[in-house]
């Protein structure tokens, strides 16, 4: 056998990332995780879920929850994601997710976790719906995350605390058990890592929070141009890049940027002395050019429900798979019983 011949095909480093289906996605989990998702599949094999788990530690409606999981698997592959080379699944679909999370329960102290902003925030705007699963939500992440041997997790920067947290649950079980797991890096965008709510650019857009505070993927140019047109900015009218001080023109500004219109010099330089009615218009514009064809091709799959089952089904029996690997591994370093 030839040298060639003789040489196995060299493994590619793995991605995981997930979304939540608990609303319409915004342009804010676009241009921080989405965008990314499609532009890593060549270089590494790319698991993406659809977080459904995550979803319901704030309440859901039953039949919405449903509609959106297959909604975000439309919306995953009009991205460009190609269900044959990357993973597409619901994270309900491997139960191995659930099973390491409780595992890894017992490797994460309650002070780790009350220490998590995001937890302090949805407790906050959820106060009538405290419950456990919204606490132990960062545990659920990292079983996600190490449930593959990830390498590489493609988020926002509102999900960089998590990610330590799941680094040091990793960190932890192997210090006791060996090198069971891998240790995941975050990959972080420089610029768009956390998009900003259009009517409080102090705070994140959110996919949960009041419609005109975030453009959706789905929204029409016109809701676009008119949710855009309402922005909050300031009023002293310069257009410069300053988010402590001028947080609603650099929220613009960066998603221009983020979306491909220049770096945030170029653009402030080009338009510097203009008002803010041709900021918002160049970022209107912007905008409508990227979700244009994203939405088209959404369109076209949502109408084949066959062919996104299929592809759900099919990518969840290799995520099984692979996700039992580890598991079993873990398993049995913990002393669970064998298996006959
Ligand atoms: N505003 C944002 N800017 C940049 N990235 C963002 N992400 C979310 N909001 C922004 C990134 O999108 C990915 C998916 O997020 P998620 O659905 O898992 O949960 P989330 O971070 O809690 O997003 P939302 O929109 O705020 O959802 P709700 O309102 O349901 O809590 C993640 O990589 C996230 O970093």
């Amino acid at each position: 056998m030839s040298e060639v011949q003789n040489q196995k095909p060299e493994k590619k480093p793995i991605i995981f990332s997930g979304i939540q289906p608990s609303g319409t996605l915004t342009l804010g989990n676009y241009i921080g995780a989405l965008r990314n998702f499609s532009k890593l599949q060549d270089e590494y094999d790319c698991i993406y879920s659809i977080v459904d788990m995550h979803a319901i530690t704030v309440r859901q409606n039953p039949a919405e929850l449903r509609r959106r999981c297959m909604e975000l698997a439309a919306i995953y592959i009009a991205s460009g994601i190609d269900p044959k080379k990357s993973l597409i699944y619901c994270q309900s679909h491997v139960p191995g997710h659930a099973e390491l999370s409780w595992i890894l329960n017992c490797f994460t102290y309650m002070g780790e976790l009350q220490r998590m902003t995001q937890y302090k925030d949805k407790a906050a705007k959820h106060a009538d719906n405290i419950n456990a699963g919204l606490f132990t939500y960062p545990v659920l992440m990292a079983a996600d995350i190490l449930l593959y041997q990830t390498n590489l997790v493609p988020v926002g920067v509102d999900q960089k605390q998590h990610l330590e947290l799941c680094r040091d649950i990793a960190q932890r079980f192997n210090g006791v058990y060996g090198d069971v797991f891998t240790i995941p890096e975050g990959y972080i965008p420089k610029v768009g890592a956390k998009v900003m709510s259009l009517q409080e650019p102090t705070r994140k857009m959110s996919k949960s929070d009041p419609e005109d505070t975030y453009v959706a993927l789905l929204d029409d140019p016109d809701t676009i141009r008119r949710k855009i047109k309402r922005a909050v900015t300031d009023s002293d009218g310069e257009i410069r890049y300053d988010p402590e001080n001028k947080p609603g023109v650099s929220n613009l500004l960066s998603i221009m940027s983020a979306l491909g219109a220049g770096t945030l010099e170029e653009l402030q330089n080009e338009l510097a002395g203009q008002g803010y009615g041709t900021l918002k218009a160049r970022t209107t514009d912007c905008v409508i050019a990227t979700l244009e064809p994203l939405q088209a091709e959404f369109k076209r799959l949502i109408a084949d429900k066959a062919y996104l089952q299929g592809v759900l089904d099919e990518n969840a029996r290799t995520a099984n798979y692979l996700a039992n690997k580890t598991l079993r591994k873990v398993q049995k370093k913990v002393g669970f019983a064998s298996r006959g």
